[in-house]
């Protein structure tokens, strides 16, 4: 299996133990004798421009990189597929939404907005969540935010809303932040971004997993039937595992922690058969039942809440093979809302046209050319026959003299339907030729307050707490005190509490309100702490060990963990492990400078008391223990580990579980299906 390859006359420095593999060619398959050294004159001479080999590898790699994504550039992405279960045949004649039972394939790429692509996961930011379905009609891209609604009505605002959420251009930073001058300036003058602040300033923007966090299609869509008749659907993904998120501070530890905590999570799930599962569900009503919402469903700004038109589930997308190749499938797919079936249409969103012009364009600057549609990832899974020829990089061969229709000279060519084909719905179109905003979409403060009330105490508490948090990075007063305004309109309470914390003494600025907000019903669906997971699965818990720790309880640990379908991964002071008191040897999987406890959604300290003695002088130890416990995570510890819970400032409450037996192991686990005890909350982290 071995050779050893002596590279190089003379060369015997140069020895190489590799594994004997395919042959190494040039990209023009050429065999490769020597892939380690130039061609040289001597050799410890020039190196000559002869060696093509050498020139071939270099010109590849120079030209390795693409532009990155103008927005959603941190992206990753797995493949999956979706299966109808409940047939909407009655309102769409598309066969992915009305035939069950088939397995559609599916690619899906989630993403974060302003941050660069090698920025970190966990930045507040709302995530993407782009699904591309190969369908047996053609690819239909779903290409979704986890938030329902967006921060502009028109699409005409989005570069500049991007040019302000993206690191300043005069300094280069902050990188993948909104809390920033230019961001909230720009905010503080586009009241239609409110409803969208409030979802933004949410927990909801730093998601615990990518698998644990819903979808939007944000936009109302149409759905057309057989008969031609349309009913306008609104899309959501629901996922199996519950909404969770993490709490702000696990955020920026997380980050310098490890910065891929979301793809590594979403990877190694998948990679271990726990395949990520999400609803699709729909909303469905009809052009009279949307003139009677408070509303105007064509305003992206606004959403549907399930009270009024209630979910109807009715397919499963589950995602079960990660990309061979990043860069090939990740980087390179390329989603476009103007793909669809038919059956499926546009409403009149506007911000929805703008985007239909903007995503083919810009696959165009990011992938070279306009055959980015032959790219495995992205072509069609069903046969397709069009006219287009030629452009730069095509990789098909076509044959024949026919390249155009009509013509009688190719009997077999690729033909129109009309019955097959997409039929644009035929709605009638009126009106003036106007730069103009709709009235019914001036209401810019309702869906914003019933957000924020509808959230639960410690949901607002945090919401203030971010504001607070991103107001407090903008230097400009003028910008801060314009958003305080815009706050108060919201619900004067919240825009109080983020005065106070921002210790802004001055009057407040009232700003031009164009409608003023009515009270909406609370809406319990937008409020991820109302609809608790209650759950481990999924999870994954930390378990710090000393030398010596209890063989027994470790055992049991494991037992539970894995039948509460979560994960186990083992801390100690070394990479290598530590002997148990059965003397038993087991490894760690984080050395524990290595691996902080906000890798872990609940940990455990099993220590003997020696040991604890000895770590609560070891810093890493002491905040391992005080972050658990200040991010309210649920604690198990052996009663050994009381000084290192002492020095870390742990003080017992429901979520603190000591351990003595295999018994108590259960009901820690048993405890920590809560995941966080809110209650501690007011007791380490005031927010005024
Ligand atoms: Fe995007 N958006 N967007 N966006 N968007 C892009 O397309 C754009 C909007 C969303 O994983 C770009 O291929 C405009 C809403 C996702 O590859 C670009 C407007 C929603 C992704 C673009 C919007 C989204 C993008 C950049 C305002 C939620 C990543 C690269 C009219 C419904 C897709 C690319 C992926 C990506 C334009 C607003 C979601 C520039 C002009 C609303 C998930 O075309």
């Amino acid at each position: 299996m071995f050779d050893t390859v002596t590279l190089g006359a003379g060369g015997e420095w140069h020895q190489l133990a590799m594994p004997k593999g395919q042959l190494l060619t040039t990209a023009q398959g050429m065999p490769v004798s020597d892939d380690q050294n130039s061609l040289k004159a001597g050799p410890r001479g020039l190196v000559l421009l002869e060696d093509f080999a050498l020139r071939e590898k270099i010109f590849h790699f120079d030209h390795e990189r693409i532009p990155e994504r103008v927005v959603h550039a941190r992206g990753t992405a797995a493949h999956g597929v979706f299966r109808l279960y409940e047939s909407l045949a009655e309102v769409t004649r598309a066969k992915v939404l009305s035939e069950t039972a088939v397995d559609v394939p599916v690619f899906v790429r989630f993403s974060t907005v302003a941050g660069n692509r090698g920025s970190a996961d966990l930045a507040r930011d709302v995530r993407g969540f782009a699904v591309k379905f190969y369908t047996g009609e053609g690819n239909w891209d779903l290409v979704g935010n986890n938030i329902p609604v967006f921060f502009v009505q028109d699409a005409i605002k989005f570069p500049d809303l991007v040019h302000a959420v993206k690191e300043e251009p005069d300094r280069g930073f902050p990188q993948a932040a909104s809390a920033h001058d230019t961001f909230w300036d720009f905010i503080a003058l586009t009241p239609e971004a409110m409803h969208m602040v409030m979802w933004q300033m949410s927990d909801r923007t730093i998601p615990r997993s990518l698998r644990m966090m819903e979808g939007f299609g944000v936009h109302s869509f149409r759905l057309v039937n057989d008969a031609g008749q349309s009913t306008f659907v609104k899309l959501h993904w629901k996922p199996a595992l519950g909404c969770q998120s993490v709490v702000w501070d696990e955020a920026v530890k997380i980050n310098g922690a490890d910065p891929d905590f979301h793809r590594r999570d979403l990877y190694e799930a998948i990679e271990k058969g726990d395949f990520p599962e999400w609803e699709l569900a729909v909303q469905l009503f009809s052009e009279a039942e949307a003139e009677a919402f408070p509303f105007d469903h064509l305003d992206p700004t606004k959403f549907i809440p399930e009270e009024l038109v209630p979910l109807r589930r009715i397919g499963t997308l589950t995602l079960n093979r990660n990309p061979s190749n990043v860069f090939d499938e990740t980087e390179q797919v390329a989603f476009c809302t103007s793909n669809l079936v038919p059956g499926i249409d546009f409403s009149d969103d506007p911000l929805l046209h703008g985007r239909n012009f903007s995503y083919l364009d810009t696959q165009l600057k990011r992938l070279g050319s306009t055959n980015f549609t032959k790219l495995p990832i992205n072509a069609p899974r069903c046969p397709f026959a069009t006219f287009q020829r030629e452009g730069h990089m095509q990789t098909e061969v076509h044959k024949g003299r026919v390249s155009y229709s009509p013509s009688m000279l190719d009997p077999s060519g690729p033909r129109a339907d009309p019955a097959a084909g997409f039929r644009t719905f035929p709605a009638s179109v009126s009106g003036a030729t106007v730069r103009e905003r709709s009235a019914s979409f001036s209401d810019h403060y309702s869906q914003a307050r019933q957000f924020y009330l509808s959230q639960a105490t410690t949901e607002q508490d945090h919401i203030v707490a971010a504001l607070v948090f991103e107001l407090g990075k903008v230097e400009t007063l003028a910008v801060r005190a314009a958003m305080l305004g815009h706050l108060m309109v919201i619900e004067a309470s919240l825009g109080r509490r983020v005065a106070a914390g921002l210790g802004f003494d001055d009057d407040v600025p009232a700003p031009p309100v164009a409608v003023e907000p009515v009270d909406l019903p609370h809406t319990a669906a937008v409020s991820m702490m109302a609809n608790p997971p209650m759950t481990l699965k999924g999870r994954c818990v930390g378990v710090l060990l000393s030398e010596g720790a209890d063989a027994t309880l470790l055992a049991a640990l494991q037992e539970s963990v894995a039948a509460a379908e979560a994960t186990l991964k083992i801390v100690a002071p070394k990479i290598g492990g530590v002997t148990l008191d059965d003397g038993s040897k087991v490894a760690a999987d984080h050395a524990l400078a290595g691996g902080p406890s906000v890798l872990f959604d609940s940990v455990g300290l099993l220590v003997s008391a020696e040991a604890a003695a000895m770590m609560a002088a070891q810093a890493a130890a002491v905040a391992w223990v005080h972050d658990a416990f200040q991010h309210l995570k649920i604690i198990g510890a052996s009663a050994g580990a009381q000084p290192l819970l002492d020095k870390a400032g742990v003080m017992a409450d429901a979520g603190v579980v000591m351990i003595e037996s295999a018994g108590d192991v259960d009901e820690w686990l048993e405890v920590a299906r809560e995941l966080r005890i809110w209650s501690r909350e007011p007791m380490v982290r005031r927010v005024d």
